[in-house]
């Protein structure tokens, strides 16, 4: 325990990695469970107990998991109740083991909504334990704006898992508590007020659609995919998907930031990093020999046509029978005079240009399998490879899809001539996007739900939860715009005339888009 106590000080001094923590903890654990048997059954000394979750509708725990062994490490008992648990658990677990601390964490933005429940439930049930909230979407801000004003305990934003261990030892220390508690208040109150004193400059939703970008169209200069309908990879090779690994990200996952490969020389952590990519390569390869995890996927076309900010699919070019319609937003913030107020829509011909237009769809995922992967390794006790395969398998769903999109490209005529070094792949120096739901240019989750009806994503395995998040956790999806000007954009803020309009487009109740939208709303 002491040699522990000196890691989690180590690590706090930001002189030992992620990844080094966990196999000090692996071998902390080996030696605990081999002396446990010679011991008395007795209370350990441990410092407080930290309940953590993965909030409803969220499966992502890769931070989560981090999380949870640093704080074991510096010697907190946590209780991990998982992914998806629903806020009753959590409070009800927190007054069962007499918790003293909470942690919440998320992946995606309706998890902020959640969060901001769980807060709520909090203070209706009376409760005093200070509140963490952690994961990749998650902010300062929405925190001190969204979350604290709805529980009167301390509610507080840690970042990574650097900072996790101070934030709870500050936490839980009587002598520091209050003072700490009233820094943390004190900077909320900042942030809630330079939130309130930044105003969204918006156009009318009307005059933003009328400033929308305009391209020529014309039938000769539309490209034509080789089929239409949809049509599924059961069972990608991992092999295949290794050359269209970001490595990049996959040192992100180990809270390393750098390019690779030069994050491989690093004057500071390089022989670290080192040791990381040799042994993700090893258990990659491991991987691909036993088939531990497998990757499918679907994708398709369909000719398509822009009808005002809703872009149409219909089931054959005689374009008699519209199969659905992805509704998107439009920029409404006036950043310059001179620049177009974009929708993902523009990148498709209008109804009334007489175009036959395309739009292609995409759902990908490398996650098949994981658990049962994940569980042996939880078994021995190994926490290093649990997380390591599954931050290979979220490399692997990313490369699927550069993948797929290459593939893609050539079967739509105009990426047959494309020869790109992977550098330049990854670089995406190459013609149409990808964007994903969630992502800036089309920052609804909801849609996903039309996106997997139309390309049955469930005939491979694929599934979403009641927020929207892709089951298994390693998966990616969206769509494909071929237009040569197609490029990612951030939608921004829209106002309520916009919002108005998106739920009736959507059929939609507008007290329920307006949940969906609340990130994005001025
Ligand atoms: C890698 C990545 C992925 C990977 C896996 C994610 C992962 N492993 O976390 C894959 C490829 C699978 C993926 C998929 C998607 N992603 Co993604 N992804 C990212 C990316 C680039 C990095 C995330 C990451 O790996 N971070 C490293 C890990 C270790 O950090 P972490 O989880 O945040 O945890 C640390 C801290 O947050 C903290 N922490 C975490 N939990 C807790 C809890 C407590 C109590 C505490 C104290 C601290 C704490 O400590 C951790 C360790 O230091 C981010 C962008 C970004 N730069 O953040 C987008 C991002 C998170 N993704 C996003 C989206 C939208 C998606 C998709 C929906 C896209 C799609 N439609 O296909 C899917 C959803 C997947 C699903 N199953 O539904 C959005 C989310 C925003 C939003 N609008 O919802 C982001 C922010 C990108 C963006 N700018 O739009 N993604």
């Amino acid at each position: 325990m002491a040699g522990m106590s000196e890691v989690g000080r180590l690590f706090n001094n930001n002189e030992l990695i992620v990844a080094e923590v966990l196999q000090s903890a692996e071998a902390m654990k080996a030696a605990v469970s081999h002396l446990e048997r010679f011991m008395e059954k007795a209370d350990t000394a441990a410092r407080g107990k930290v309940i953590l979750a993965t909030v409803k509708g969220d499966v992502h725990d890769i931070g989560k998991n981090i999380v949870g062994v640093v704080l074991g490490c510096n010697n907190y008992e946590v209780i991990d109740l998982g992914v998806m648990v629903a806020l009753d658990r959590i409070l009800q677990t927190a007054v069962d083991k007499h918790a003293d601390i909470v942690g919440l964490s998320g992946l995606i933005t309706p998890s902020l909504d959640e969060m901001a429940q769980v807060a709520k439930e909090m203070e209706r049930r009376r409760f005093t334990l200070p509140l963490l909230i952690g994961g990749a979407t998650t902010s300062a801000q929405h925190t001190a704006v969204k979350i604290a004003p709805e529980y009167g305990g301390t509610t507080v934003y840690v970042p990574d898992a650097s900072r996790v261990a101070d934030v709870v030892s500050q936490l839980l220390n009587p002598a520091q508590r209050a003072a700490f508690g009233q820094a943390n208040a004190q900077r909320q109150a900042e942030l809630r007020e330079r939130h309130r004193q930044r105003t969204h400059v918006l156009v009318p939703y009307r005059d933003a659609r009328a400033r929308r970008p305009t391209f020529a169209w014309d039938q000769p200069g539309i490209a034509v995919p080789c089929f239409t309908g949809r049509r599924s990879i059961d069972d990608m090779p991992l092999a295949d998907l290794v050359p269209f690994i970001d490595w990049t990200f996959f040192f992100t996952a180990w809270e390393l930031k750098g390019r690779f490969p030069a994050i491989l020389d690093h004057p500071q952590y390089g022989e670290a990093a080192r040791d990381i990519y040799d042994h993700g390569r090893a258990l990659l390869q491991d991987a691909i020999g036993r088939q531990t995890i497998r990757a499918a996927g679907v994708y398709g076309f369909w000719p398509a046509n822009a009808d005002g900010d809703d872009i149409v699919l219909f089931e054959d070019a005689s374009r008699q029978r519209e199969i659905l319609r992805f509704n998107m937003l439009r920029q409404q913030e006036l950043t310059d005079q001179t620049r177009p107020l974009r929708s993902l829509a523009d990148f498709i011909a209008p109804i009334e240009s007489g175009v036959i237009d395309y739009i292609g769809a995409f759902a990908v995922t490398a996650g098949l399998g994981i658990e049962e992967a994940v569980r042996r390794f939880e078994e021995k006790r190994d926490d290093y490879d649990a997380i390591m395969i599954k931050a290979l398998a979220d490399r692997l769903a990313e490369a699927f899809a550069e993948c797929l999109h290459a593939r893609v490209r050539r079967e739509w005529g105009y990426g047959a001539e494309e020869h790109l070094s992977g550098e330049d792949l990854l670089a995406e120096k190459y013609r149409g996007i990808r964007p994903a739901f969630g992502y800036p240019a089309c920052p609804d989750h909801s849609e996903k739900g039309k996106l997997f009806d139309l390309l049955e994503a469930g005939r491979v395995g694929m599934a979403l939860t009641e927020t929207c998040m892709m089951t298994p956790a390693a998966s990616v999806s969206g769509l494909y715009f071929a237009h040569p000007e197609a490029s990612y954009f951030t939608v921004g803020r829209v106002g309520r005339d916009q919002l108005e309009d998106y739920a009736r487009r959507k059929g939609m109740p507008t007290g329920e888009a307006e949940r969906w939208l609340s990130p994005s709303l001025a």
